[in-house]
C-alpha cells in the first residue's frame, strides 16, 4: 500500500514537472532556400530522413504569392499574406515615399514596419531573447528592435560559421535564447544555375545540404541541446525549369518609355508612365504564356492586391516561362510563379518535445507556421492569416483527427451501431415474444385452456 502511494505520488510529481517544464520551450527555425518539396523523394537525404522519422513531415507547403524569397520568408515569421506584411516582391518601389527596395538595399525599416515578426514579439513578451543567422529582415530594426543576437547578412559566411554562432547563443543562459533562426542560400542558388531537373548537379548540392543538417544535428547534440530544443526545417519556395525557348520579350510589344519595370520575371510589376489602359492593352496582346492583370483584377486566391507597393499592372508568366525586355536568359531554373503550382512548394519537417514522432501530413499553408510557432513559444500572436488548427496534428499537446481518420471513425461507429441494432432486433424477435405470442394464441385458440 505504501509503495503504491509513493508510486502514485511520484507519478503526479513527474507529470507536473513535465507539463510546467523546468525551462522555457525553445525553437530553432531553419530555412534552406529553394528546397522544392519533391527533392525529398528524388534524392537520398539520410540526415534529413532520420530527422523526419523522429518528428513530423508536411510533404507540401502552400506558400504565398509571389513565390519569391523575401516575401515568403517574411510570411513565415509573420503569418501574413504579402499584401498584409508589405514585402510584396524582391524588388519594390513605393511611389509615395519615392523609395526603392532590392536584395542589395533592404535595410530601411520603412519596408518591414507594416508587420511585426516573431523574433520581435518573442523579446517583447519577455520569454527570452531571439537570435538570428541571416534570415531576411533579421539585421533590420523592425519596430525599432533587432534580435538581441544577429549577424549582418553576408553570403560569404559559411554554413558552419552560422551554426557555430547560433549554437553558442542557444547555449547561453543569460539571457536565455528561446527563438533562433538560421538561413542558407542552397539549394536555391544551384537550382537557378543548373535547373531543378539536372539531377547530377542537384544531387551534389542536396548531398551538401543534407550534410549541413548532419552538422547542425551534431553541434546541437555536442552542446546537450538536442533533446530539449524544437527544430523546424522548411523553405520559402520550390523551383521550375526554364529555358531560352520560353521567353516573353516585352520590347516586341511595347516601347520601354511607356512604362517602368519595377520587378522582373516571372511576376513582372509594371508602372505605366502614361495611359494605364494603353499599356495594359499592349501587354494583354503580347504573349499567350503570360497573364496580364490590372491590380484590381488580380485573383482573390493570390491575396495580392491591397498594398500600395503592388504596381498598377502585374504580369504572371506560365510555369517555365521568363519575362524579359530584350535580355537573353542566364539561368535554367526560376521561381516566383503561381503558388498553386506544386513545383513552387517547399516542405516542412519538425522535431522536438513539442512535436509528434513519425507523423506525416500532406499539406498546410506557410501562413499557418506562425501561429504554430507562437503556440510552442507561449506567445500571444499578432493578427495574422494563418489557421492554428491546420497544425494541430503535428503538435504533441494537441488532440487531433485528420479527415481520413475521422471518416474511418464515423464509418466504424456506424457499423458498430448497425450491428448492435441488428443484434437487438434479432434477439428481440427471438426471445421477447412469449407474451404477445401467447396473446395471439389466445385470440385464435381462445377456448384452449392449455395455453393460458
Ligand atoms: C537604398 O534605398 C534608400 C531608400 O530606401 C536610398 O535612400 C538609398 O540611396 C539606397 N541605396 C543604394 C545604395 O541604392
Ligand atoms: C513596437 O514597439 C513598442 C515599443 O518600442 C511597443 O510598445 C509596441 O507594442 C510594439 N508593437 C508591436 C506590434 O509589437
Ligand atoms: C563577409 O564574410 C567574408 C567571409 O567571412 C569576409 O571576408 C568579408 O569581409 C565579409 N564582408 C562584409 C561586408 O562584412
Ligand atoms: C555551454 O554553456 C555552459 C554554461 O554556460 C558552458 O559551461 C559550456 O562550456 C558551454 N558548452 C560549450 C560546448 O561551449
Ligand atoms: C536591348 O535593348 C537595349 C536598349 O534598347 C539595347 O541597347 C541593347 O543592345 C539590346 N540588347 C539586345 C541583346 O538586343
Ligand atoms: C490577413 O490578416 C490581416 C491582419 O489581421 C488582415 O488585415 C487581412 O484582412 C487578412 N487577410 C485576409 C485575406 O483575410
Ligand atoms: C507601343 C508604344 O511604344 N507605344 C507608345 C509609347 O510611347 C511613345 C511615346 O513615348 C509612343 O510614341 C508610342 O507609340
Ligand atoms: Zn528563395
Amino acid at each position: 500500500m505504501n509503495s503504491m502511494l509513493t508510486l502514485l505520488f511520484s507519478g503526479i510529481v513527474a507529470c507536473c514537472a513535465h507539463s510546467t517544464g523546468d525551462s522555457v520551450s525553445r525553437l530553432l527555425l531553419v530555412s534552406f532556400d529553394g528546397f522544392r518539396a519533391d527533392y525529398l523523394e528524388t534524392y537520398k537525404l539520410p540526415h534529413l530522413q532520420e530527422f523526419i522519422e523522429d518528428g513530423v513531415l508536411v510533404k507540401q507547403v502552400t506558400n504565398a504569392f509571389v513565390t519569391k524569397t523575401f516575401p515568403n520568408h517574411y510570411t513565415i515569421v509573420t503569418g501574413l499574406y504579402e499584401e498584409s506584411h508589405g514585402i510584396v516582391a524582391n524588388d519594390m518601389y513605393d511611389a509615395d515615399a519615392k523609395k526603392k527596395f532590392s536584395q542589395f538595399n533592404d535595410s530601411d525599416p520603412f519596408w518591414w514596419n507594416e508587420a511585426v515578426p516573431i523574433w520581435v514579439t518573442n523579446q517583447e513578451q519577455g520569454n527570452g531573447a531571439s537570435a538570428a543567422a541571416m534570415w531576411p529582415g533579421t539585421d533590420v530594426k523592425i519596430n525599432d528592435t533587432t534580435p538581441q543576437f544577429f549577424l549582418k547578412y553576408n553570403f560569404s559566411v559559411t554554413f558552419e560559421e552560422r551554426v557555430e554562432k547560433i549554437v553558442a547563443w542557444l547555449n547561453s543562459s543569460n539571457p536565455v535564447v528561446s527563438f533562433a533562426t538560421l538561413y542558407w542560400e542552397e539549394p536555391d542558388a544551384s537550382g537557378h544555375k543548373y535547373g531543378p531537373d539536372d539531377t547530377e548537379n542537384m544531387r551534389k548540392v542536396l548531398e551538401e545540404v543534407d550534410n549541413h543538417i548532419g552538422f547542425l544535428t551534431n553541434k546541437l547534440k555536442a552542446f546537450g541541446l538536442w533533446d530539449t530544443i524544437n527544430i523546424i526545417i522548411t523553405s520559402d519556395h520550390g523551383m521550375a525549369s526554364c529555358s531560352a525557348e520560353k521567353l516573353i520579350i516585352l520590347d516586341k510589344c511595347i516601347g520601354r518609355n511607356n512604362y517602368t519595370l519595377i520587378d522582373k520575371s516571372p511576376v513582372a510589376a509594371v508602372l505605366p508612365r502614361q495611359n494605364k489602359r494603353v499599356v495594359y492593352n499592349l501587354l494583354k496582346k503580347c504573349n499567350s504564356h503570360m497573364k496580364v492583370y490590372l491590380k484590381e483584377e488580380i485573383p482573390d486566391r493570390f491575396h495580392y492586391r491591397h498594398n500600395k507597393r503592388i504596381q498598377p499592372i502585374i504580369l504572371v508568366a506560365d510555369e517555365g516561362w521568363t519575362i524579359v525586355q530584350n535580355e537573353s536568359l542566364s539561368k535554367l531554373g526560376d521561381h516566383g510563379y503561381d503558388n498553386a503550382l506544386p513545383s513552387m512548394h517547399p516542405f516542412l519537417a519538425a522535431r522536438g518535445p513539442a512535436f509528434h514522432r513519425g507523423y506525416k501530413q500532406s499539406t498546410m499553408n506557410n501562413v499557418d507556421i506562425y501561429p504554430m510557432m507562437c503556440h510552442i513559444l507561449g506567445l500571444t500572436p499578432q493578427p495574422h492569416n494563418g489557421t492554428f488548427s491546420n497544425t494541430k496534428c503535428l503538435l504533441a499537446d494537441q488532440w487531433c483527427t485528420n479527415i481520413p481518420e475521422a471518416i474511418g471513425i464515423v464509418i466504424g461507429a456506424f457499423m458498430i451501431l448497425t450491428t448492435f441494432t441488428c443484434i437487438i432486433i434479432i434477439s428481440k424477435n427471438r426471445v421477447a415474444p412469449p407474451r404477445p405470442f401467447s396473446r395471439l394464441q389466445l385470440q385464435y385458440d381462445d377456448d384452449d385452456p392449455l395455453i393460458g
